[in-house]
């Protein structure tokens, strides 16, 4: 977890965005996703939608923050919006992301980043981890439904040592994409959103289809 990354200024700003193309994808589908089998308010592809999102997530301070380990050069894998709306019911049940990403391309160092746009609790849906669950390597995956629709078990599965990731907005998480992760309902009256932006080393040719790109070469 890494405090203070945003200021609260530059997160309106986005969410003010997402609010407007949260519509545009609404007047498209009548769904306000893109895309069929989605989730209310979330928002696939993010990285190519407008100005405001390309910048986010390429935002330096990120990329330094990964550099270390996403590396020789960082490209991006994909980019979504992520959402539970208020009193929703809706879970994301325990997974990996790289069980969904390695299916379009390996790479050795991938990692996924989680940046609220609002503070995130047990009570409005904040994301679950295990540490170190991502030195086992890529779990068997089925289906069990809800927001993420590949998983390893539902959502009340008995993890070892599995804890709660509060996250205030302004901070965010950075963690391997073979680490174990879940996300549980919004007990409350206020929509919970967060970016997940996924980093690659540049080396790796291809990503998730157009939103593959190059953000730092390797050297
Ligand atoms: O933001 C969430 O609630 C979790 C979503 C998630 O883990 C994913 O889409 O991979």
């Amino acid at each position: 977890m890494i405090p203070d990354v945003f200021t609260l200024a530059e997160l309106e700003a986005v969410d003010r965005e997402l609010d407007c193309l949260v519509e545009q994808a609404q007047d498209q589908t009548g769904e306000g996703h893109v895309g069929p089998n989605r989730n209310p308010g979330w928002l696939l592809q993010l990285g190519l939608r407008s100005e405001i999102t390309q910048r986010f997530v390429r935002d330096e301070r990120v990329l330094d923050l990964i550099s270390d380990i996403v590396r020789p050069g960082v490209a991006i894998y994909s980019a979504k919006l992520t959402a539970k709306m208020p009193q929703s019911t809706d879970i994301c049940h325990w997974h990996q992301d790289n069980a969904y990403y390695n299916a379009h391309a390996m790479s050795m160092t991938r990692m996924s980043t989680w940046i609220p746009l609002t503070d995130t609790d047990v009570q409005n849906g904040c994301l679950w981890v295990v540490p170190g669950s991502h030195k086992g390597g890529v779990r068997e995956h089925g289906q069990y439904g809800g927001q993420c629709p590949k998983a390893m078990g539902p959502a009340d599965m008995i993890a070892d040592g599995a804890v709660p990731c509060p996250v205030a907005a302004g901070d965010m998480l950075i963690f391997s994409s073979d680490l174990w992760h879940h996300s549980k309902e919004n007990l409350t009256d206020r929509i919970r959103r967060a970016f997940i932006v996924s980093y690659q080393e540049a080396t790796v040719p291809r990503g998730n289809g157009a939103q593959w790109k190059i953000l730092r070469e390797a050297v």
